[in-house]
């Protein structure tokens, strides 16, 4: 399993947490999965063979939120 801490910027209330919750969720092999709109923060465990990590962040970004790896 690889974990995987991402910035999203764009979530301002508890609804956007649940909408990246519902997605990620709905991702493969997705699992400890935290979202936290106040430190714009989302941090996740996944399987490497069954997911990439680029398909994580298309998901987010499909949303509309903005999704920085730089931290
Ligand atoms: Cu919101």
């Amino acid at each position: 399993m690889k974990k995987l801490l991402l910035k999203v910027t764009g979530m301002s209330c508890g609804g956007c947490e649940n909408s990246v919750k519902n997605v990620l969720s709905k991702l493969d092999s997705v699992t400890d999965l935290e979202v936290n709109h106040t430190s714009d923060k989302v941090s996740l465990s996944y399987d490497e063979n069954a997911l990439e990590e680029a398909a994580i962040v298309q998901s987010i970004e499909k949303l509309g939120y903005t999704v920085n790896r730089d931290n």
